[in-house]
């Protein structure tokens, strides 16, 4: 019967998508999760000794070693909160000048060259990278606070003491879309019904991950058999009226059948899809 190839189908088909989509899930959950102890490395060894014991050299190292516990993260890094009256200062001893980012289009041309950004403009207080993994080197010495997406994340991040992910947007020398998840480091442990001005007042720093969403996904769902029967695309559908797709090309999908598997990113604030459709056969 007729009805019975099309059920089939439609059930080969969900099973299909929510098996990518929890895979997704389950990876960004784990990848999170290290994020999360990342922090609290940098907050035991770093600002709980006396002498700190970790410096540029041993996170890159360290950083390196473990990134097969953050399966879906291109690089993580560290920025320090630092107020304007204390500028001077830090500058001095990191030898540096605290860079502005480059926005929009600036930050996608080849000859990309973080030594030759501006000094960040005066602001209240600033975020600039200190320690960063090899394969975000190019941000170390820029204010994450100078841009839009990393700025509200911090400002989310520290407030609420969780994981806070952005929507999607076009990150640091790379072409892709991609979406940053910031744990927000503090001086002292906080209780769980801390108000955010106490969270803020306690801020010592951010350790933040980049997901280069399309070549992340591309190697997850080549671990797959059959990728060549189903389409998949991800969204962004936080703003359900304009969902952000994130993942997928717009002419490869074609057939009737579609199926739509939620994605849980660990940030409540955020919502994700998956949607699959059958590759047509030819
Ligand atoms: N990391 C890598 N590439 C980026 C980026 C970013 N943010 N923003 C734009 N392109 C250090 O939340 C603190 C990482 C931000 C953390």
């Amino acid at each position: 019967m007729y009805a019975d190839v099309v059920a089939r189908g439609i059930e080969n088909l969900s099973n299909m998508c929510d098996e990518r989509a929890r895979m997704l899930q389950d990876q960004f959950n784990v990848s999170m999760n290290h994020v999360h102890a990342l922090a609290i490395l940098v907050s035991t060894f770093h600002h709980g000794k006396n002498q700190s014991a970790i410096d540029q050299k041993t996170f890159e190292d360290f950083t390196a070693r473990t990134t097969f516990e953050r399966p879906l993260m291109s690089g993580v890094a560290y920025a320090l909160k630092v107020l304007h009256s204390e500028r001077e200062q830090f500058e001095q001893q990191h030898g540096w000048k605290i860079k502005k980012m480059e926005a929009g289009d600036q930050s996608l041309v080849h000859d990309y060259n973080p030594e030759k950004l501006e000094p960040s403009p005066v602001q209240d207080e600033y975020a600039p990278v200190i320690f960063s993994q090899e394969t975000v080197k190019h941000i170390i010495s820029v204010d994450m606070m100078s841009g839009k997406e990393d700025h509200d994340n911090i400002l989310r991040s520290r407030a609420t003491g969780k994981g806070a992910l952005t929507s999607p947007f076009k990150l640091l020398k790379s072409n892709h879309l991609g979406v940053v998840l910031t744990f927000t480091v503090y001086k002292y442990d906080l209780p769980p019904n801390a108000t955010p001005e106490e969270r803020i007042h306690a801020t010592m720093g951010y350790l933040g991950a980049s997901f280069d969403v399309p070549s992340l996904v591309d190697k997850l769902l080549e671990q797959l058999a059959s990728k060549q029967k189903i389409v998949v695309k991800l969204y962004d559908t936080t703003n359900h009226t304009s969902p952000i797709k994130m993942y997928g090309s717009d002419f490869s999908s074609s057939g009737d059948l579609q199926h739509i598997s939620n994605i849980d990113f660990g940030d409540p604030t955020r919502k994700h899809e998956m949607h699959c459709r059958f590759k047509h056969e030819p």
